[in-house]
Parts: structure tokens; sequence; C-alpha cells
């Protein structure tokens, strides 16, 4: 059975809002509660759930659209289960509509309907169907909220509904609800009340963001990662780069560090297979495709579109294809399909500034180059000061993967190419 998926009322005075992510695609099986879709208006940005179980079978939205209370957002084809207990919810809805009205009519059950406590008993043993446990729709959103099972719950309402109250206080029995389990990690205390000390104010932390804490936290905690620093003398580098610059402006496009890094780095993965790996239990993954993904700073959060086969592309196309990419990213028209697939990530800080970082690594890859600024500084050469442009580099890897000298030269590797070009071929 087709179900649709709605717009519901998000906050108060509020008519519209726009798509910040679509967070399924067709054909996705979802369950009841799962985000579907986060929407972004002026006073909240909220995830809409999943009211079902079933699979999807339409998207009628995209990023960035704008949509109105009670607009379609998708179709969800539920299974037999999920018609009767939704079913079931229509009619629970049907009775409260009742019973807000006053059109309710009260029926003490009869004598003969009247379950005897033996039979009370035999019948709690009975693990009831969801759809059977008499409960308002709002009360069953509160249970759902509070991960807490409604087959379970002691009713203390007429004629047997469970009530708000006996949620909140099966729950309290029961012990934290899926919010505060989700929250509550290991070694995380209770925040104290900072307004105490002075003005405070919050902002939700949106799915971008949310996803970055959630991939940063799992790969700090899984990767034993090292940090690799050193510097190259890119001023050859620089001045080759000033001068092909007029070519890029004829194609309309910026020739910058990232887009040569990236042709660098795309030769360095061929070089030394381990950084473009993953590590599957007990085997190592070698790819044999050259995809890097660049950290974009977005509005939004972080974001890491991918370049493909970089090393069968010219330097002038990575610099189209990183500027477009960018731009997708910062206006929030970028797929998740284009932030797949990437093999190895190139995180360039150094527009911003910086003399050096320790990147994380963004599994399943093994390794990241960290970029950060590069400056002019006085460098020996042959007993003489000389000006020259140093970029600071930085590479963490997994070490389980990559040994701490096979860091070093896999980063060495990269500043003898930028110093000298010829290098490569090495
Ligand atoms: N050292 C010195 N200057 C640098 C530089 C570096 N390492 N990298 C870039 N620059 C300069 C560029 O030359 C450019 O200068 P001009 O305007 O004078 O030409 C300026 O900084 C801006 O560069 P850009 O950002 O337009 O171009 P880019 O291709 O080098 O970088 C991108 C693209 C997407 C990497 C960058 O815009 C960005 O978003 N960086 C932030 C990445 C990030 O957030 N990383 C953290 C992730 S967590 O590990």
């Amino acid at each position: 059975m087709k179900k649709e998926i709605k717009v519901p009322d998000i906050a108060e005075n509020v008519e519209k809002g726009t798509i910040a992510a679509v967070l399924v695609s067709k054909g996705d099986k979802v369950s009841v509660d799962q985000p579907l879709v986060e929407i972004e208006t002026e006073k909240a940005s909220t995830d809409i759930p999943s009211l079902y179980d079933g699979v999807v079978d339409e998207v009628k939205v995209k990023e960035g659209d704008e949509v109105t209370i009670g607009q379609v957002l998708m179709v969800i084809e539920t299974k037999a289960e999920e018609k009767d207990e939704s079913k079931g919810e229509e009619k629970e809805e049907e009775k409260e509509e009742e019973k807000d009205t006053g059109k309710e009519t009260k029926k003490e059950p009869e004598e003969d309907e009247k379950v005897k406590p033996e039979e009370q008993e035999k019948k709690s043993d009975k693990k009831r169907n969801l759809s059977e446990v008499p409960a308002a729709p709002s009360v069953r959103r509160l249970a759902r909220e509070m991960d807490v099972d409604l087959t379970q719950v002691e009713s203390s309402g007429p004629g047997g509904r469970i009530t708000a109250d006996d949620v909140k206080s099966h729950a309290g029995k029961t012990g934290a609800t899926k919010e505060q389990k989700a929250e509550e990690k290991p070694g995380e205390s209770e925040l104290p009340d900072f307004s105490q000390w002075g003005p405070v104010s919050g902002e939700k932390i949106k799915t971008i963001r949310r996803l970055t804490a959630e991939n940063v936290l799992n790969s700090w905690q899984t990767i034993p990662h090292v940090t690799q620093f050193d510097k190259a003398d890119m001023t050859n580098l620089e001045n080759f780069r000033k001068k092909y610059q007029q070519k890029a402006e004829k194609e309309g496009v910026k020739l910058t560090v990232t887009a040569i890094l990236l042709k660098i780095t795309g030769f360095a993965l061929q070089k030394f297979p381990r950084f473009n790996s993953s590590l599957d239990k007990d085997e190592i993954i070698f790819k044999h495709y050259f995809n890097i993904g660049v950290a974009v700073d977005t509005p939004r959060g972080l974001l890491v579109p991918v370049i493909r086969d970089v090393n069968s592309k010219s330097l002038i196309q990575l610099s189209v294809e990183l500027d477009e990419l960018a731009k997708k990213a910062r206006e929030r028209k970028i797929s998740p399909d284009e932030m797949q697939g990437g093999n190895f990530t190139i995180s360039n800080l150094g527009g911003i500034g910086g003399t050096g970082f320790t990147p994380i690594v963004l599994p399943p890859q093994v390794a990241i180059l960290g970029v950060s600024r590069a400056e002019y500084n006085p460098v020996y050469i042959e007993d003489e000061l000389q000006k020259r442009m140093i970029i600071p580099l930085s590479v963490s890897y997994d070490h389980r993967v990559i040994d701490g000298a096979e860091g070093a030269r896999f980063l060495r590797w990269i500043c003898d190419v930028i110093e000298d070009p010829f290098a490569i071929l090495q």
C-alpha cells in the first residue's frame, strides 16, 4: 500500500521551508522514525521521519526545493502489517477526533466482556500486537520518541487506554530514553548550566555537521593515526603556475595550488599503492583507479567532493572540475554520488593560513594530505640566503596499513616532485 509523507507543522507561524538534505533514495528500505528529509526554516532545522516501515517508492523533492506545509515529500510502499497498524492509527485518530468533539460514546465493558484476573494474566503473558494496543496517535508518537515498547506499558486510562503519563512512567522505570541513550557516550558527562555565568545561545546541529561529527569520531576512535610533516620549496612551481595561469584563464578557471597538488598526488598514489587502499578485516584492498576527494569549506560545514580518474586528466581539466565541484558544494547543488568513491583526500587550509595541522583520515580511506600556507622564507642554497616559497605539508595515515618509514617516503616524494617535477620519473 502506498503512503504519502507530507511536510508537517514544523514551528509556529512557519508555512514553508527549504529542503536541506534528502537522506534516502528511491528503492531504499526505511523504518518508522528513520529521518527521510531535512528541512530548514527561518526558525528551525528539522528531520522529517518516516511514519511507516517500507520501501521508498517515489521521492518528490530535491535539495534546495522550497516546500510548504502539507506538501507531499515522498511516497512509501508499506508492507501488509504496517497497513493494519496504520489502519489502527487511523481508527485511533478517528476516536481521538470523536473524543475531542465530544462525540465519543463511553462504553463500559459488558459483564461477559470483562476480563477475569487469570485471563488478564494469560493475556499479558502473550505479547500483544502493537496495533492492538489502545493508545492515541499522540501517545504512540511519544512512545516512539522515548523508545518505549507500548506492548509492555501498563495502562491507567479508561477502557485500558494507555496515556502519555503511562508511557513516561514506564520510561522512568526502564531507564534512559532513546535520545538520552544516543547522547550518552562513554566519558561524557552532563553539562553545567552555562547561563548562570553569562548569556548563552544555541545552534541546532545540522545534518552535514552531525554526519561529519559521527565520521570523525568513528575515525578517531578506530584508526591509529600518525601524522608526518614535511616542507617543499615550491618557488619554481609557483612561477610555473603564474605562467600557465593565462592558459587556464582562457578556459575560465584559475590554476590553483590544489589542482596542481591533485595532479602530483595522483601520481604519488600510483607509486605508493598502500595510500590508495582500504583495510577490510584481514585484507588490504588495493584500488587500481585514482579518485581523490578535496575537502571544501562550505557554509553548511565540511563537504568532500571527489574528482575521479585524476591521473587521466590534464591540469586544466582538474582545475575546471575542482572549481565546478567546489562551487556546487557551496551552492548546495552537489549530489551524494559526487561525494562517493574517493580513495584519498586532500585538505588545503593554506588559503586561510596555518603552518601545519593533523588532518583526520576519512574511512574507509587510509590517508589524507594536509596542505598549509605557502610563504616566502629565507633559505640557504649553497651558503647563500635566497627568498624561496615554502609550502608546509602533512600526511595523516592509518598505522595499521602504513608504516612510519613509508609515510615519510610518500610525503618526501610529493615534496621532491613539487621542487622538481622531473622527480616524477624516479
Ligand atoms: N598556500 C598559500 N596560498 C594558497 C594555498 C596554500 N596552500 N592554497 C590556496 N592558496 C591561495 C590561492 O592561491 C588563492 O590566492 P589568490 O586568490 O591570490 O589566487 C587563495 O588562496 C584562494 O584559493 P582557492 O580556495 O580559491 O583555491 P584552491 O583551489 O587552492 O582551494 C579549496 C580550493 C576547495 C581546497 C578551498 O577553497 C577550501 O575550501 N579549503 C578549505 C578546506 C578545508 O576546510 N579543510 C579542512 C577539512 S578538515 O581536515
